[in-house]
């Protein structure tokens, strides 16, 4: 199914709102030293999706905030997301060649660099977040909670942990669907889940709206990685801008692996539908969440 309209310029206009902040934000490529600022510019701006900050904008507007303010903090979890797939594509982890059609970080530039892209990366989101939250008229105590929620989110009992686990499935016996589910949420889900939390802590959300939101992010973070799971079975690689079938060769934990991929389309749609219901309270304001949620379903990549 093709994306409508409105919903892709939607997606366009926020996407090169968050590039524009990221690139006037991050030091430039001849920026000393100017090896590791190339290869962060390389990873980050080469073309990625920003779902992440897009969700985090919209769940701002969906509880009546102003997206500008929560720009800044919405780009820097692009930041973090960016070091998440540096550091997934290097030898000792998926040992990938390319990522968003480009080499990936360590075939074009080293193992070394790229380890530390990854760290520069994770390192720039923080320091994003609290330079922009000086600088911004966002109260120290939201400042202090966004930390909080990006730091919890992926750290070892949220993201890297997923990964870990990830990790540690591969080429395993005794697939089950909780432990799988497990997986996906804190590798994929819990990032997702914290941009729209953070959107929504910057959009002046209460705590009901709050707890609507997370609901939505949980639901909408695992079918992101069940639709994820799906496109490398049946995507195109000219469209991923990289090989598919990556999963199944190195006996990856998924849930066409799992379940086929028509009932995994089928939890997918299940999941979403569930997003949406969190949402049934919420104004018109929440329509582009409610797009974005449809897209994630719906998407080539
Ligand atoms: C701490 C050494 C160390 C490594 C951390 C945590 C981690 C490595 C990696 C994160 C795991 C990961 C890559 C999960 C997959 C999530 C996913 C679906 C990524 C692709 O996201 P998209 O589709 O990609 O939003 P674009 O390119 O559009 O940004």
């Amino acid at each position: 199914m093709k994306m409508n309209g409105n919903l892709k310029s939607y997606l366009n206009k926020r996407r090169s709102e968050v590039d524009r902040v990221l690139e006037s934000y991050l030091p430039g490529p001849t920026c000393e030293p100017a090896l590791i600022h190339e290869a962060i510019r390389y990873s980050l701006f080469a073309g990625g999706k920003r779902i992440r900050p897009i969700l985090c904008l919209a769940a701002c507007e969906s509880v009546g905030g102003r997206s500008e303010v929560a720009l800044p903090f919405a780009a820097a979890i692009e930041l973090l997301h960016t070091y998440s797939l540096v550091h997934d594509d290097l030898p000792a982890m998926d040992n990938d060649t390319y990522r968003r059609g480009k080499l990936t970080n360590h075939k074009m530039f080293g193992e070394a660099t790229a380890i530390l892209t990854g760290d520069a990366l994770l390192t720039a989101a923080f320091t994003m977040i609290a330079e922009k939250g000086l600088a911004a008229s966002v109260s120290p105590k939201k400042v202090l909670k966004i930390i909080l929620e990006l730091g919890s989110a992926s750290g070892s009992t949220g993201m890297v942990g997923g990964q870990l686990n990830d990790i540690e499935s591969q080429g395993k016996e005794g697939l089950y669907l909780e432990k799988l589910k497990e997986i996906h949420t804190h590798k994929t889900g819990v990032l997702i889940r914290a941009a729209i939390r953070i959107g929504g802590i910057l959009g002046g959300a209460g705590p009901k709206k709050l707890s609507q939101l997370t609901a939505f992010g949980e639901k909408a973070g695992l079918a992101f990685q069940i639709a994820d799971d799906i496109l490398d079975v049946e995507g195109k690689e000219e469209t991923l801008g990289k090989p598919v079938g990556n999963d199944q060769t190195r006996g990856k934990w998924t849930y066409p692996a799992l379940v086929g991929v028509s009932r995994a389309k089928k939890e997918a749609a299940v999941l979403i539908e569930e997003a949406l219901e969190s949402l049934k309270s919420f104004g018109p304001e929440a329509d582009s969440l409610r797009h974005i949620a449809y897209y994630i379903t719906h998407r080539e990549k």
